[in-house]
């Protein structure tokens, strides 16, 4: 089994909660408080393996969690932070958040990073609430929880070149025969399940050489193996549609193949071809390739024999692709540029909705006011009593009368349950 495919769990570090802390010296009977904050829970990243070529390490662990933060100590004493976690996935790997199906990083480059969860701020010991109206504050935040997601992995392969064509034409036995891939071969369709690559070297240059299933008649509607594997072929930049010189109607293979490539994307139909005429090594070939040169002269203009397992005509089949792969442009352009991830990048936003849900049922949602009920210690009185006057601060009770609020309804903000009062 192939894994292209795969579905995780990532969530940040819980922050570390602050603490309420007392100096305690000789001689100073009123010490200041001086509880430390907690420290930062850790960060969730995705890092490219150059090593890797399969999802197949997703099948055994599905969820991720980096570090929580450690809790503030007395004697102003910050929390350490939670270790941050780098997931290694390999080259190719297009990210998609699970709820949305935004696609959220598009991962091609050895080394490239992207952050997928961020971990939850440490709260403040109550040294941070000192202030000239409040000496002694008796109260700290709680850490923040991290951010959680569901993230869908799906692989994509990177290959220069990708041989198409029906199944048992013999394309796996030329890149075995090119390339030291060593990829099943056998007398039966469907011997290949999934894409194998394999690296081509020839006249001191090299290029990345993809196999692929066989495809059959309503491919690009999943029809055999299907559509799974076209989208391994998307980003290659020259196709070797590979002919079975065995077929009776290697004509009407080359015609089917093509219609699924348009059915299943323009862009692939676009794409450039080799056409080769394989297993010249039986009787009648010849006849057959002059026929399909004739056919195709409007076409293309070179249709190229060979036998895969006697390796005639392999090398100049090479030198074709190379000649051809060095007179397009270098890359197509990268999904990465037209989709770039910013997790939140832009910063908190501090504006405030109240929404009356039900009878007696009131939200106040907004992205600052939710992380610091999260972050209030709801069995402290003095902290309650700060979380209310950054309430009135922000003139959310006047927002909430407006909406009809009256004493003893229930008003939510996140997943937090507070009686108006
Ligand atoms: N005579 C002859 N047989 C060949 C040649 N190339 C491949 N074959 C045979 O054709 C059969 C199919 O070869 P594969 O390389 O497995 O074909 P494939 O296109 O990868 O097939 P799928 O993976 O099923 O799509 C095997 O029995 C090969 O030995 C060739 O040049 N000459
Ligand atoms: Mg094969």
């Amino acid at each position: 089994m192939f894994f292209d495919e795969a579905t995780i769990v990532v969530r940040g570090g819980r922050g570390g909660n602050g603490v309420v802390s007392f100096r305690r010296e000789k001689y100073v009977p009123f010490g200041g408080p001086n509880g430390g904050n907690g420290g930062k829970g850790g960060d969730v990243y995705l890092r490219v393996d150059e090593q890797l070529n399969t999802l197949v390490a997703f099948s055994k662990r599905r969820h991720f969690f980096a570090g929580d933060g450690e809790h503030g100590q007395g004697k102003s004493k910050q929390g350490r932070s939670g270790q941050d976690i780098y997931i290694p996935v390999p080259p190719g790997t297009v990210v998609r958040d699970h709820e949305t199906g935004e696609i959220l990083a598009d991962l091609t480059e050895p080394g490239q990073v992207v952050l997928v969860a961020r971990g939850g701020r440490g709260g403040r010991g109550n040294e941070a609430f000192k202030s000239p109206t409040q000496q002694a504050p008796r109260f700290a935040e709680r850490g923040e929880p991290g951010e959680e997601r569901v993230l869908d992995l799906e692989l994509r392969l990177i290959a220069d070149v990708g041989i198409v064509g029906k199944p048992n034409a013999g394309k796996s036995t030329l890149l075995a025969s090119v390339s030291s891939a060593r990829p099943k071969i056998a007398d039966y369709p469907f011997t290949t399940l999934s894409p194998n690559l394999g690296v081509v070297e020839i006249d001191g240059r090299s290029f990345v050489m993809a196999d692929i299933p066989g495809l059959i008649e309503g491919a690009h509607q999943g029809a055999g193996l299907g559509d799974k594997f076209l989208r391994h072929i998307e980003r290659t930049r020259l196709l070797i549609h590979l002919l079975d010189g065995a077929s009776s109607d290697p004509l009407g293979d080359y015609r089917a193949i093509n219609r699924e490539l348009v059915l299943y994307s323009e862009r692939l139909a676009e794409k450039p071809q080799v056409v080769v005429l394989n297993k010249m090594d039986l009787t009648g070939s010849e006849e057959k390739l002059a026929r399909l040169r004739e056919a195709l002269r409007s076409e293309t203009d070179q249709v190229l024999g060979i036998s895969a397992v006697t390796r005639q005509g392999v090398t100049d089949l090479l030198r074709v692709v190379a000649a051809r792969l060095e007179a397009l442009p270098a890359e197509e352009p990268r999904e990465s540029e037209l989709y770039v991830f910013r997790p939140h990048e832009t910063g908190e936003s501090t504006a405030v909705e109240v929404i009356r849900e039900g009878p007696g049922v009131y939200r106040i949602s907004g992205e600052e006011i939710e992380r610091l009920a999260r972050m209030t210690d709801w069995n402290n009185e003095e902290a309650i009593e700060r979380f209310e006057r950054i309430l009135q601060a922000r003139g959310i009770p006047a927002m909430l009368e407006e909406a009809g609020v009256e004493l003893g309804d229930t008003v939510f903000i996140g997943d937090i349950e507070l009686e108006w009062s």
